[in-house]
Order: C-alpha cells, then sequence, then structure tokens
C-alpha cells in the first residue's frame, strides 16, 4: 500500500462499538474488569489506551516499523531511548542536534554516568575514528536542526553495527514521507510529534518506532514505568494530523524551495542553509537519501542587529519556537532553541547571531516571499 493509505488507514480501523470513522478519545484513567485478572486487554491508562495504540499502530507504519510507542514529548521520547544505554556506556552524538537534545545529554544523561562525544557525523570518517570499546550508541538527527547538514545514514550504520552499536535518527525534520532512515539500516526512529506529524502547532508529543524485539519490550516497559506517555486528547490530534501528512509535506517541500531560492539570490542575505539547494555541501546525498528536502531553511544576516530587525519586521511569519505547523514560523536559534549548546560550539557549527530559521509554512508561497522580502528590506 502507497504512503497515504497507510496514513489514513493504519490503527483507524472504524470504532467496534459504535461504527465512529474517527478513532474516539478515550478520555478515561482506568477500565471496569469483569473479574479479578479478567479484562478486554485494557487495565489502567498509563499502560493502554485505545487512542494512544491506535497513533502507535500508525505512526509504526508510517515508519516501517515493527513497534512504535508516543511518548509526552519528543524529548521524553529520546529520554527512553537514551535507557537503552547503561552509566559506563559511551554515545557518539551528532554535533548539531536541537539544543534539548544536547541539554539532556550534557546536563542529564551525563550526571547518570553516560559518557558522550560530539562528532561531525557528515563526515563519515570522523564517525569511524570516534567508536570507543564501550561505545553502544550512535545519535544522529538529519537534517539537522538548524543548519541543515545532512548524514548519510546508511554510512552511519554501517559504521556502527560494525562497532557494536546502535543507531538512532530523529527524522523530526523530514517525517517518515520523506525520509525513512529504518530503511536505511537505522535502528530506532525518534520524534518530536509536536512538528509535522501532527502538523497544526497544538500538541506536545513524541515517538519512538523501531523493529528489534527485545529494545521494544524495554521502551514499552520504560514508557510505563516511568509514565511519560503521551494524553488520549494529543493521540487524537496527531492521529488527525498523519492523515494529511502527505499533502502537507508535499506543500511544505514546494514552499521550502520557492523560499530557499529566494533567499538565496536576495542582497542581504549572505548564506542560505537548505539542502535542496545546489550549493549545500551535501545536495547529492539529500536527493539520494530524502524524497525531498521539506520547508526548514536557515540564513545568514551577518549580525544580530539584522535578524533582530528581520524578525521584528514579518507580519505574516510568526516570530516563535517550534516548527512543522502549517503556519510559516521564524525564530533566532543562537537565543531560542539552542540557547542551551555552549557559545564557542555554536559558532563552528554557524549558529550565529546573524542566523535565522524559517519553518515554511504552507501557505500561499507568495505571501510568505513578500512577508519575508519587505522584512528584509
Ligand atoms: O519539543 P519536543 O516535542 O520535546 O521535541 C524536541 C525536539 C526533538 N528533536 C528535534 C529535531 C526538535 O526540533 C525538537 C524540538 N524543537 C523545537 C522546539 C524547535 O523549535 O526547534
Amino acid at each position: 500500500m502507497g504512503f497515504s493509505t497507510i496514513a489514513i488507514h493504519a490503527g483507524n480501523e472504524p470504532d467496534t462499538a459504535t461504527g465512529a470513522v474517527s478513532v474516539p478519545i478515550y478520555q478515561t484513567s482506568t477500565y471496569a474488569q469483569e473479574g479479578l485478572g479478567k479484562h478486554k486487554g485494557y487495565e489502567y491508562a498509563r499502560t493502554q489506551n485505545p487512542t494512544r495504540s491506535a497513533l502507535e499502530k500508525n505512526i509504526a507504519a508510517l515508519e516501517g516499523a515493527k513497534f512504535g510507542y508516543a511518548f509526552a514529548s519528543g524529548m521524553s521520547a529520546t529520554d527512553a531511548v537514551l535507557k537503552l544505554v547503561k552509566a559506563g556506556d559511551h554515545v557518539l552524538l551528532g554535533d548539531n542536534t536541537y539544543g534539548g537534545t544536547y541539554r539532556l545529554f550534557a546536563r542529564v544523561l551525563a550526571n547518570y554516568g553516560i559518557e558522550f562525544d560530539l562528532v561531525d557525523t557528515t563526515d563519515i570518517s570522523k564517525v569511524e575514528t570516534a567508536f570507543k570499546p564501550n561505545t553502544k550508541m550512535v545519535f544522529v538527527e538529519t537534517p539537522t536542526n538548524p543548519v541543515m547538514s545532512v548524514t548519510d545514514l546508511q554510512a552511519v550504520s554501517e559504521a556502527a553495527h560494525a562497532n557494536g552499536a546502535k543507531v538512532v535518527c530523529d527524522n523530526t525534520f523530514m517525517s517518515p514521507y520523506l525520509q525513512q532512515p529504518l530503511a536505511l539500516g537505522c535502528d530506532i526512529v525518534v520524534h518530536s510529534t509536536t512538528k509535522y506529524l501532527n502538523g497544526h502547532s497544538d500538541s506536545v508529543g513524541g515517538f519512538v518506532a523501531l523493529n528489534d524485539e527485545e529494545d521494544a519490550q524495554w521502551i514499552q516497559f520504560i514508557q510505563n514505568s516511568v509514565g511519560a506517555i503521551l494524553s488520549p486528547m494529543d493521540s487524537f490530534l496527531v492521529l488527525r494530523g498523519t492523515k494529511t501528512l502527505a499533502v502537507r509535506m508535499e506543500a511544505h517541500d514546494r514552499n521550502g524551495r520557492q523560499v530557499a531560492n529566494f533567499l538565496a539570490e536576495h542582497p542581504k542575505v549572505l548564506k542560505v542553509y537548505y539542502p535542496g539547494l545546489v550549493s549545500h555541501p551535501q545536495h547529492e546525498l539529500a536527493k539520494r537519501q530524502q524524497k525531498g528536502f521539506g520547508g526548514m531553511v536557515s540564513f545568514e544576516t551577518g549580525s544580530l542587529e539584522n535578524a533582530k530587525k528581520v524578525l521584528e519586521s514579518v507580519k505574516l511569519c510568526i516570530l516563535g519556537e517550534s516548527l512543522g505547523g502549517v503556519e510559516s514560523l521564524i525564530s533566532h536559534p543562537a537565543t531560542m532553541t539552542h540557547a542551551s549548546v555552549p557559545v564557542e560550539k555554536r559558532k563552528t557549527l554557524g549558529i550565529t547571531d546573524g542566523l535565522v530559521r524559517i519553518s515554511v509554512g504552507i501557505e500561499d508561497v507568495e505571501d510568505i516571499i513578500a512577508d519575508l522580502d519587505q522584512a528584509l528590506s
């Protein structure tokens, strides 16, 4: 079956009690049991909820995964995956990730004995030499937030497996419509469903998709034991969102390309970060690995003053954190999403004070471009 058919039907069977076509929001904390140990498979809503189960089947199917688990946020999904490693284990972390992911490693997991090193995963030779005897996991984001670096997932997976490590890919920027990490050899996919999967800027959530049964059982155990579950209402919202994922991603991709081209030719823009531009260092890899380039575009304005002018002059684009919604959002990575990354590290990655990031929405692209044009001038 094709992607959209799976998106609309996987997990979305009509309700057995009423025939409701849309999966009901099972807003309950517990379930009546017929007798001791006799129940319909649902005991307590942290452990099982039918709305969440429907979403879990849905996104797992979209990622081509056997198992999927929905969490309260992207960060809690990542945290659950990091519970596959133990104190004394070592993780290779891509040197550019969402600031919150870096913060989780540097400020939280480090306190629990999880060692990590940052590595430029766009250069496979750097990955190959970074393994240590205790390396158990490689965690990458591709394309990265916010400088859009692209990692060869197949090459990283081969290197990791040769060294006895698992590969986790944060697929938030692409969504399963534009990139399928498990098919490229990765072991685990994580998402912030807050972004494209939900797509309407009205829910915070996360997801873990994987094929290994033993790891899946542990993730499920963590989901229940720690309890950072996605609520029934949010599960419903994301399930509603994924039905239109394909059409939304096509529109984000179309608009993203046009906005990137416009910015690349603008005299006030010093540099544009977008894998769809032939000038992007991993353009050929992105063409091969992704079905499109998506709607995330970053650009360099030269200074904090210039960035501030653009960010405060836009009228249609909304100044705010997050991404992946139908509306265009504009942000300042250095002071917003990546403020927790040390300033020296930010500089080497290109996360300067002049960097502006746009999550290109699915409005009429002429209106987005006109807004950016007036803000830049
Ligand atoms: O916000 P949350 O749902 O917990 O997801 C965290 C997260 C994980 N991975 C990536 C690639 C992300 O971009 C994010 C969250 N990012 C933003 C809020 C942002 O504006 O970049």
